[in-house]
Parts: C-alpha cells; sequence; structure tokens
C-alpha cells in the first residue's frame, strides 16, 4: 500500500458483520476479496446476492459485486489489508472458556499469503490478549517477517484490534457514522489502521492499545447485560408486589439522572448474552457484579416460562398465540432468542394448543418439530387465540388496537400493550 493508492484488502468471515464491513469497504473504491468457508454463501454473493437479512444491504452488495469490486472465494487470497470477522463463540463446557479456534485458525490461513508491508485487524470480540496471541502465532509460522512489539526496529507488519459497535438493523449506518477504537499492538499498528478506517469511517476514530480495545467492546456489552438485568431484576420484584414495572420505570426516568432499561424475557443475541463471560472467565474472582447480571438476566427466562405455563395450565380450554421468536423485535434472526426457547418449551408442554406468530420466520425452528405448535399469522391468532403471550415488541404487534386483543388474557413481557399490563403481574396471573 503505497501513498494515497487503493489498498487491495482481504475480509475473512462473510457473516453479519464481515459482509456489509466488506461491501462498505468496497464502496470506497477498495477492491475486496471476501473469505468465507461456505461454498454457498460465496456463491450467493459472487452472484451478486446476499444470504442475511439487513436493511439496503442487498443493493449494495449488488452494486460492489457489479462494479468488480468485491468477490468472494473460499480461498485465502493475498491482499495489503487483512480484516478478521469471524464468529468467537464460547464453549460449553460450563465454564463459558472463551473459543477461539475461528480467529486462530483465520491468523494461520493469513500467514501463508502475508507479505512485508501489510496491514491485520482482528474486528471479532475477543477476551484481553487474544490479538498479542494472534500475532505470536503468526510469528511462530513466518519467522521470515519481523513483527510489531517482539523485535527491535521497524516491524514488516501491523496488527491491531479494532472492533466494531454496530447494531443489527442499522449495520450499514452505524458501521460509517458511529466511533471506533482503534487498538494496535504498537501506536505505529494504530496508526496504520487508522489511516485505513479514515476510508470509509466518518464517525471518529480513536486510537489506543490492543488491549483496552479488546477490553472496551467487551466493557460496552457487559454494561448493557447489568443495566437490563436490574430492569429485569425490578420487573419480578414489581410480580411478586403486584406492581407495573413499566409505570415504575416511566416514571423514575423522569429523574434527570436515572435511565433504566427495559424489561424482557430475557437476553438474546450473539453479543450481549456472550460477551459478559469473556470478562468473567479473565478475572472470575474480580467480577461478582457481570457473573449476577448474566445469572439475573437468564433467570428471568425461566420467571417468564413459569408464568406463562400457569396462565396456560389453569386454561385448559384456550388456544395460545405465542407473539415473537425473534431475538429482538423488527429483525428476522432467532438465534440465541429467549422468546424461541419460550415458545418452544410451552410447545414441547402443551403441544397443539400453541400457535406462533413470527412475520419473520417462514416455517418453525427444528424444535418445533413433533410438538404440535403451528405458525399462523397475525390475524389468525386474534381470532382463535383466548391467551396471547407477547415475546418480541415487533411493530407489528404494539400496532394491534386494544379492541382486537380485547377478549384475551394477555401476558406481555414487553409492555408493548399498557391498556393491557394489570395482565402481566404474576400476581394476577
Ligand atoms: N434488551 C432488553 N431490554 C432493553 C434492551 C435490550 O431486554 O432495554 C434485550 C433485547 O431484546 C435482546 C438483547 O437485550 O434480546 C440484546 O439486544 P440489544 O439491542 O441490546 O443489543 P444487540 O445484541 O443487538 O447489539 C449489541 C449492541 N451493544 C450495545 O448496545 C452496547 C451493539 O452496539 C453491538 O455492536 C452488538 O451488541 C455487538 O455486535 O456486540
Amino acid at each position: 500500500m503505497r501513498g494515497e493508492s487503493k489498498p487491495e484488502v482481504c475480509v475473512i468471515g462473510l457473516g453479519y458483520i464481515g459482509l456489509p464491513t466488506a461491501a462498505i469497504i468496497a464502496r470506497a473504491n477498495c477492491p475486496v476479496t471476501g473469505v468465507d468457508v461456505s461454498q454457498q454463501v460465496v456463491d450467493t454473493i459472487n452472484r451478486g446476492e446476499i444470504h442475511i437479512e439487513e436493511v439496503d444491504l442487498d443493493g449494495l452488495v449488488q452494486g460492489v459485486v457489479q462494479r468488480g469490486l468485491l468477490k468472494a472465494s473460499t480461498k485465502m487470497q493475498a491482499a495489503d489489508v487483512f480484516v478478521i470477522a469471524v464468529p468467537t463463540p464460547f464453549m460449553k463446557d460450563g465454564d463459558h472458556t472463551p473459543n477461539l479456534s475461528y480467529v486462530m485458525s483465520a491468523a494461520d490461513d493469513v500467514a501463508t499469503v502475508l507479505k512485508k508491508g501489510d496491514t491485520i485487524i482482528l474486528e471479532s470480540t475477543c477476551p484481553v490478549g487474544t490479538t498479542e496471541q494472534m500475532r505470536d502465532r503468526i510469528a511462530a509460522l513466518r519467522p521470515d517477517l519481523a513483527m510489531p512489539g517482539l523485535a527491535a526496529g521497524t516491524p514488516d507488519v501491523a496488527i491491531a484490534y479494532c472492533p466494531e459497535r454496530v447494531l443489527p438493523g442499522r449495520i450499514l449506518e452505524e458501521l460509517a457514522n458511529n466511533d471506533r477504537s482503534i487498538g494496535g499492538i504498537t501506536p505505529r499498528c494504530a496508526r496504520k489502521a487508522l489511516a485505513f478506517y479514515k476510508r470509509f469511517v466518518r464517525g471518529t476514530c480513536v486510537t489506543t492499545d490492543a488491549r483496552s480495545a479488546e477490553m472496551c467492546k467487551l466493557v460496552e456489552n457487559a454494561y448493557r447485560d447489568v443495566n437490563i438485568a436490574f430492569a429485569n431484576e425490578l420487573s419480578m420484584i414489581s410480580d411478586a408486589m403486584g406492581l407495573d414495572v413499566w409505570e415504575v420505570i416511566r416514571l423514575a426516568n423522569r429523574h434527570p439522572r436515572v435511565n433504566i432499561l427495559q424489561p424482557g424475557p430475557g437476553v438474546g443475541g450473539h453479543c450481549i448474552a456472550v460477551d459478559p463471560y469473556f470478562i468473567i472467565h479473565g478475572a472470575p474472582d474480580q467480577s461478582p457484579l457481570i457473573r449476577t447480571g448474566r445469572a439475573v438476566n437468564d433467570a428471568k427466562m425461566r420467571h417468564v416460562i413459569e408464568n406463562a405455563a400457569r396462565l396456560v395450565g389453569d386454561n385448559p380450554g384456550l388456544k395460545v398465540g405465542c407473539l415473537g421468536l425473534a431475538f429482538k423485535a423488527n429483525i428476522d434472526d432467532f438465534r440465541e432468542s429467549p422468546a424461541r426457547l419460550v415458545a418452544a418449551t410451552l410447545a414441547r408442554r402443551f403441544g397443539d394448543r400453541i400457535a406462533v406468530v413470527e412475520p419473520y420466520a417462514e416455517s418453525l425452528p427444528q424444535e418445533f418439530a413433533g410438538t404440535g405448535a403451528a405458525l399462523v399469522d397475525i390475524d389468525t391468532a386474534l381470532e382463535e387465540c383466548g391467551i396471547l403471550i407477547v415475546l418480541v415488541d415487533h411493530d407489528l404487534f404494539r400496532a394491534i388496537p386494544a379492541e382486537e386483543r380485547s377478549r384475551a388474557l394477555i401476558y406481555d413481557t414487553r409492555g408493548i400493550w399498557p391498556d393491557f399490563r394489570q395482565h402481566t403481574s404474576a400476581a394476577n396471573l
């Protein structure tokens, strides 16, 4: 990459973050190769189509593929800048140990084509220290290249950690406009990564060291998790006391320095419910609050299942409409969703009495198979169901007028129907 010439970029991982990132870099006229392990994903993108739902992403990908700026491949390609955006789940080992195998395998692949002058940027959410671990791994594979922070003198490559902080449904807008933390293994690495992000980010890019940038990403999501836990704890206290939690929060939030988040059926998605464990795993004895936040949000899910099961069990003649499967409003993402878990648990227990309404689903997920539960549209649910359980605050549900749901018993875990809140407290179920 010399002077003002456009760097060739390789984005590894073409999922919810990698594909929009690749497309936005390509829009800035940098030639991008997206690399993914899935041949199907690669073929879809090379046709100018997309495999995920995200506002305006289809048109953008189609445009940059047609202009020859974005192509996809299952094979690693040489480039000037490598952006790694692969998943970092945790292991199902009871300890929530971070699983860095995708990151390290991407690093191994990059090492095969790496050359002097290249920049490697890790974007995946990672435990503190991962970027240095990745550097050490590449150093072992490529002893011919001087790595930053290891040898004296100017290193041959730059390595940085630069997390995204975008919200599903607003990814393209937030990728361009949000501020970013750019953490270099050395200040020189941070400057190299900064020059790259300046090409397509309008938000302020703040440089720091790699470990601080790693922790910053985890802290943002743990902060939100702990704050949602406070709201969820208040909702369970309110249920026990026969109070309307949304009314209490609405009143408290009129204080100029109070801003309580909203309770719900638990916390879902792949970030907020996962990232706090990366902090807990790194400092188990120093993180009781963050650990408790996770426990409270999981307890809220069980609390909702118990309340819903009691309501359904106490009214054996009534059909039940479960409204929503997504992990949050107005998106088509059902992974790690409390709504999906609640609905599936009810389906296993109450079989064909359960009807699920999910405007973003074409069929029910596999765990509903054989339960007798059916996917229905909202009008069918309003006609046939004597019990309605609100699990997701999709706009479609929010807009249902009071008279269309006035005959049903309602359990509104999202607080979208203020006129029916008296039914939501456990004391009234
Ligand atoms: N939720 C509540 N009550 C609230 C807010 C959210 O119950 O008041 C629930 C949602 O229903 C959902 C879960 O929390 O189940 C997570 O939703 P979210 O909107 O808080 O967050 P995500 O997972 O879509 O995106 C988060 C964002 N992080 C922060 O807001 C700190 C986003 O900016 C990050 O980029 C993203 O995680 C990520 O990729 O890490």
